[in-house]
């Protein structure tokens, strides 16, 4: 009877939202629109509904979105095919795999490490950055140091595959945001992205919202391919790769890091959901403003991308060229899907 009554809730808050709009049914109904749909969490790239998977066992056990993105990012992080992160990832071109990585939680807390070698699992690193620290950051050495004491093993990231990519790398020693060498094409071919659209790619960006409401989010990566020594991207900096604002919603990104931070990418996308655009509006907003400083010409030459969820667990995607895929998991199941482009 319950249940029945709850379905029936659940199909008049439905067509309610249809017909009136959900900022309305609060008001209607005194139900919030927030218990539509949840829980919810979302990544960059299709490969990771796999690390979604790993979330949604959290999620779907009423486990906080912090714990369950953290787990999720985890599978990303020790996947040695993914190489644009953790174990795997290609390294700079020193041949030294750096990682970066951060998260944001429902108080607006947040902790990222930068530029950190030999560490599994960066991410979980930043979460004790931003639990055991009176610091947002840490980087390089002093990031490893404070690893360590929090009883992180020292390994090795850089795997036979990837040191080969590097040592082919070094032969033209080109540096290309949009690389297109073997074994990336390869990939490429692998994840069915198709010709011409080749990107270096895959860093993980998650979002979440649970059953209590509360959104999180988490990004991790190893950056780009052949980049300098001491390169850090968009990927650990709170309001470029990540933002999370609990009233509103939270965004994540990849693609060209620089392009990202120069335009502060997921604050921005947050900021579009809270003047009232649905995610998908508000993520093509910020890829707009990419487009705008860079030029159509120059900016058809990179890739950047933002998904996004709000406080109605409503997601959204879009990218600046064709490719970019994402991953959702809902109630209602699991999908993937190619976003929306602008050029
Ligand atoms: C960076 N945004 O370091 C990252 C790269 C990326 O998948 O997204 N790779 O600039």
């Amino acid at each position: 009877m319950l249940e029945r009554r709850k379905f029936l809730q659940h199909s008049l808050l439905g067509s309610l939202a249809v017909l009136v709009g959900k900022n309305k049914i609060q008001a209607a109904t005194g139900l919030s629109p927030a218990s539509m749909v949840k829980p919810v969490v979302i990544s960059t790239w299709a490969p990771n509904s796999k690390a979604n998977l790993a979330a949604w066992k959290i999620l779907s056990a009423n486990g906080r979105a912090l714990d369950a993105i953290e787990k999720g990012i985890h599978v990303t992080e020790a996947d040695p095919t993914d190489q644009s992160v953790g174990y795997g990832g290609l390294p700079d071109r020193d041949g030294k795999v750096t990682v970066d990585s951060c998260v944001m939680d429902e108080k607006g807390n947040c902790g990222a490490v930068m530029c950190l070698e030999h560490i599994l699992h960066p991410v979980s690193v930043a979460r004790l950055v931003m639990e055991k620290t009176p610091h947002v950051q840490l980087v390089g050495e002093g990031a490893l140091k404070f690893a360590v004491s929090e009883g992180f093993e020292k390994v090795n990231l850089l795997t036979p595959e990837a040191e080969k990519a590097w040592r082919n790398w070094l032969k033209a020693s080109k540096y290309d945001p949009m690389i297109t060498v073997e074994h990336l094409e390869e990939r490429n071919r692998k994840n069915k992205v198709k010709p011409g659209q080749q990107n270096n790619h895959d860093t993980i960006g998650m979002l979440a919202i649970d059953m209590s409401g509360n959104l999180s989010g988490a990004c991790s990566t190893s950056g780009m391919a052949f980049k300098m020594n001491g390169r850090v991207g968009d990927s650990p900096i709170i309001g470029a790769g990540l933002y999370v604002d609990n009233e509103v919603g939270a965004a994540t990104a990849t693609g060209v890091g620089e392009e990202i931070v120069r335009v502060c990418g997921s604050h921005v996308v947050v900021e579009m959901m809270r003047n009232g655009h649905s995610p998908e509006e508000a993520c093509k907003k910020a890829i707009e403003r990419i487009v705008k400083r860079n030029g159509i010409e120059k900016a058809k030459e990179l890739q950047a991308a933002f998904v996004a969820i709000n406080k109605q667990g409503e997601v959204g995607a879009y990218s600046l060229i064709a490719g970019f895929t994402y991953a959702v998991h809902t109630p209602d199941g699991a999908y993937t899907r190619e976003a929306k482009h602008l050029l």
